[in-house]
């Protein structure tokens, strides 16, 4: 097979470039877990929910920090940055954690991002009814991911697509973000089709797992939403700040 155009070899690297080990996403997770836990008394402990959204939230600066340094995302002006992490937040969430189940995960558990697992079956006898539903739909989507071999240059690239949405509502800078949208679609069908000779819809299949993510997000969404409004959710976090500028 022919190797791929360098240009397109060099574009994928830059993203790549940008993603944080995950010894040091865990590490960074846990250290806060820590802090968390320690600066509490032993009858204050917080409950498996609370660990969870706290989990969720320290990912998901994570990943904003992530955004925010990437060199095509600088690019764009700051409210146009704002719209587009509201929209995506939970997408990204999603996409994460998917990566981490295909990366590190084994068939019947849940990896966590600290690194810890739980099995599938344990969660489904514990959780409710959405919860189920979410974690089913997602064990799902994980069984397609593993069948079609997601690397991580592919795994960067659905990242990008996730980010740069062109469809978002109150866009300013639509075009420039359409360019971005494409170079990486093009980037991400290249690479698909030079390294994966075999798989010759690989890059069809790929984004063809685009609207379950998105649904699955929605669905993350409205689940947090019903705790929040049980008043379930910790406060003062990022995580409860973005479900709220959609609320609002
Ligand atoms: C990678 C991103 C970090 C996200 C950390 C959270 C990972 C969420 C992914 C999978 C879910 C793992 C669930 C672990 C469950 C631990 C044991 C359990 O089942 O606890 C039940 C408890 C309450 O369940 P419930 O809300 O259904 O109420 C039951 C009711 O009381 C009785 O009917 O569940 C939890 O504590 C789950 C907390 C989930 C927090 C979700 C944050 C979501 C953010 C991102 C998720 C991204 C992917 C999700 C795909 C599943």
């Amino acid at each position: 097979t022919s190797e791929p155009p360098s240009s397109n070899t060099s574009f994928l690297s830059e993203l790549l470039q940008g993603e944080p080990e995950e010894s040091q996403v865990c590490s960074r997770v846990v250290a806060s877990l820590r802090r968390e836990q320690a600066s509490r008394g032993k009858h204050d402990r917080l409950n498996t929910f609370s660990i969870m959204c706290k989990m969720a939230d320290q990912t998901l600066f994570g990943l904003v920090e992530w955004a925010r340094n990437c060199a095509l995302f600088k690019e764009l002006k700051v409210e146009d940055q704002m719209v587009l992490l509201q929209s995506c937040w939970s997408e990204l969430l999603v996409l994460d954690h998917l990566c981490r189940q295909v990366a590190y995960g084994r068939d019947g558990s849940i990896y966590l991002v600290t690194g810890q697992q739980i099995e599938v079956s344990t969660v489904l006898s514990q959780a409710g009814v959405t919860l189920s539903s979410l974690v089913s739909r997602a064990q799902d989507l994980v069984s397609k991911l593993r069948a079609l071999r997601l690397d991580r240059q592919e795994f960067v690239c659905l990242k990008y697509l996730v980010l740069f949405n062109p469809d978002v509502k109150s866009v300013q800078d639509r075009r420039q973000v359409e360019r971005t949208q494409e170079r990486v679609n093009r980037a991400l069908m290249d690479h698909t089709l030079h390294t994966h000779p075999g798989q010759s819809d690989k890059f069809g299949q790929l984004l063809l797992r685009l609207p379950e993510v998105r649904s699955i997000s929605l669905q993350v969404e409205e689940y947090l939403y019903q705790r929040h409004l049980l008043g379930d959710l910790p406060c003062n976090s990022l995580l409860t700040e973005m479900l709220h500028a959609k609320h609002t």
